[in-house]
């Protein structure tokens, strides 16, 4: 069973100014690419074959077939995250519980920026649902996943510099930034509410 590359929700061109088309056609066409194809190479022939993507990564050993797995489904879920109509504040349950775990979206904002901005790794930022109700932000490196963690991910950043260099050189919190302007809210009330 091949996994797929998902198709993107939206135009490549559909999320500037924030991230370019250019930086979609490296990032989904060839990074996220590569990772699908590691993966199925990794697979064929062995007893991960037939297993869905949340098996492998829950059940590999550390190493590259974690990692490209892993990777898959990071990125589905980052891509799948962002909308051209994305921005702005959650609402209803969700806007709740932010003001209940950070006091306000623009606590939680500042927060999460800062820790996007200092996660001293090629890795990922996490808004996460924990076993109580609250909200935690946390940070994974390289592959590593929320999917694993304690706790339902609801949104995610990829901090890699692949995510931002075409667009911003070095300036990751430009690119915070300009992410918060396509965070797809609705996606994460539903995850939230599931
Ligand atoms: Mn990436």
């Amino acid at each position: 069973m091949a996994h797929p590359l998902p198709e993107l929700p939206y135009a490549k061109n559909a999320l500037e100014p924030h991230i370019s088309a250019e930086t979609l056609e490296y990032h989904h066409g060839k990074h996220h690419n590569a990772y699908v194809t590691n993966l199925n190479n990794l697979i064929a022939g062995t007893e991960f074959a037939d297993k869905s993507l949340e098996e492998i990564i829950k059940t590999a050993p550390a190493g590259g077939l974690f990692n490209n797995a892993a990777q898959v489904w990071n990125h589905t879920f980052y891509f799948m995250g962002l909308s051209p109509e994305g921005g702005g504040e959650p609402t209803g349950a969700l806007a709740d519980a932010i003001n209940s775990s950070f006091g306000s979206f623009a606590e939680f904002k500042e927060a999460f920026t800062k820790s996007a901005a200092t996660n001293f790794a090629s890795g990922w930022t996490w808004l996460v649902k924990n076993s109580n109700g609250q909200l935690e932000i946390t940070n994974t490196d390289d592959a590593g996943t929320a999917l694993t963690g304690n706790g339902t991910p609801l949104v995610t950043i990829d901090v890699w510099e692949h995510a931002y260099y075409v667009d911003k050189r070095n300036a990751r919190p430009a690119y915070i930034e300009s992410w918060f302007n396509l965070v797809n809210w609705n996606v994460a009330s539903e995850k939230f509410a599931g």
